[in-house]
């Protein structure tokens, strides 16, 4: 049993009805496949305990990913700046939003997000300049390697130009290296074969960071991918960074997405990755944290009706076995990343709530979508404040 089942404290009345209700409506449309003793209320949780925020606050940022403030509501934004100190905007800084034509820039969101969180003291994470997706085909039309690279300087100064100084970080590039094995994936960068490669070459990249520190010398600069804490994707990860580096590339770290399950960590690997990301020389951010529940219960997406419908709500419930189960992931997680506080200086949830995420329908954050603090959020805390040996980071 974990440290954090066996402080259980109570619910708050208010709360337990919340996610009473929430579960009692998510039961109704719960597909007949799933037994009907499977079991229906989640496991009680301190809605009081320190935020997340506070406690890591010696340790490393805790942030979210969302288009702040849009359409969050007066408690989502409180929610916001009670637990998460910097904000990654989830899509209006994407190439295809921002930027959908050569001369046409659409920077209202992008602004709004910027503004409230400077009126809110919270930092933000750029995201993302240069992307194989959600990018439109007028930056690469009628273009040899030359104007494709005006282009792409255009787009990096004049997005990070205008918010010199008022964003923490950026994403530069995202998700370059391939997920296809090329039979050469542990010795070669294995670079995806993105419009960029085609136009520009492996160069892309180089630049791209160029571009970006030129425009604000004191961001911090990151590459940022999925799957690179293992395996050959690892491999090619330390293959491209060590070029980047060679070549100039004003880069200060890796952020490691972090879109898991929770039987499906690589914690050995993670831990291991840090340690070789920190040998040269660079940071890491894990950038898009998200662990979904594993199996029958948490594996699909929301059938519909459910709290709310498929967006808001709805979904298969999480049983008291997954929320458990979940719990002692994140926990495990957090044992990692306190053990590498030295090289760990972000950890950003992709989402607010199990409302407020793309893997909605998973239950993949520690506030559920009644925005109630999951096992998951109290285990994080005692990562920390209370380790539970059987939870350890590996040695
Ligand atoms: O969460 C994002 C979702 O709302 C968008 O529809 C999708 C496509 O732009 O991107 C999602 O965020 C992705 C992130 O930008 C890059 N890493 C993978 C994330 C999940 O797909």
């Amino acid at each position: 049993m974990s440290p954090h089942s066996e402080r259980q404290i109570p619910l708050l009345v208010a709360g337990f009805c919340a996610t009473l209700l929430a579960t009692v409506a998510a039961m109704a449309a719960e597909p007949t496949s799933r037994p009907a003793s499977a079991p229906s209320l989640v496991p009680a949780v301190d809605q009081q305990g320190p935020t997340i925020k506070d406690t890591y606050r010696n340790h490393c940022l805790i942030g979210m990913a969302g288009d702040l403030p849009g359409n969050y509501s007066a408690l989502e934004k409180a929610l916001v700046k009670e637990n998460f100190n910097i904000v990654t905007p989830e899509n209006c800084m994407k190439p295809a939003l921002v930027h959908p034509g050569e001369d046409t820039w659409r920077f209202e969101r992008p602004d709004a997000l910027v503004k409230w969180c400077a009126d809110n003291t919270v930092a933000v994470h750029g995201h993302t300049l240069v992307w194989h997706a959600q990018t439109n085909a007028w930056f690469f039309r009628d273009g040899d390697k030359a104007k494709v690279t005006q282009r792409l300087n255009d787009h990096i100064s004049t997005l990070v130009g205008r918010y010199k100084g008022k964003i923490r970080s950026w994403d530069v590039v995202n998700e370059a290296i391939s997920d296809r094995g090329d039979g050469q994936t542990a010795q070669t960068e294995n670079l995806r074969n993105s419009s960029w490669l085609q136009t520009m070459g492996s160069e892309f990249l180089t630049l791209a960071f160029k571009f970006a520190h030129k425009a604000d010398p004191d961001a911090k600069l990151y590459y940022n991918d999925y799957g690179i804490e293992a395996g050959p994707k690892h491999a090619s990860s330390m293959v491209l960074l060590k070029r980047l580096i060679k070549d100039g590339a004003p880069i200060h770290g890796v952020g490691i997405q972090g879109h898991w399950s929770t039987n499906g960590v690589p914690y050995a690997a993670l831990d291991k990755a840090i340690a070789d990301y920190a040998s040269l020389g660079l940071k890491v951010s894990v950038t898009e944290l998200d662990v979904t529940i594993r199996g029958s219960s948490g594996g699909q997406f929301g059938p519909g009706p459910g709290f709310g419908g498929r967006r808001f709500g709805g979904g298969t419930p999480a049983s008291p076995e997954d929320l458990t189960a979940q719990a002692d992931a994140y926990a495990r997680l957090f044992a990692i990343f306190i053990k590498r506080k030295d090289v760990v200086e972000r950890v950003t949830f992709w989402g607010l709530s199990d409302r407020r995420t793309w893997r909605f329908g998973q239950h993949p954050l520690i506030l559920d979508s009644n925005n109630q603090r999951k096992p998951a959020y109290v285990a994080i805390v005692d990562a920390l404040l209370h380790p539970n040996p059987d939870l350890a980071a590996p040695r």
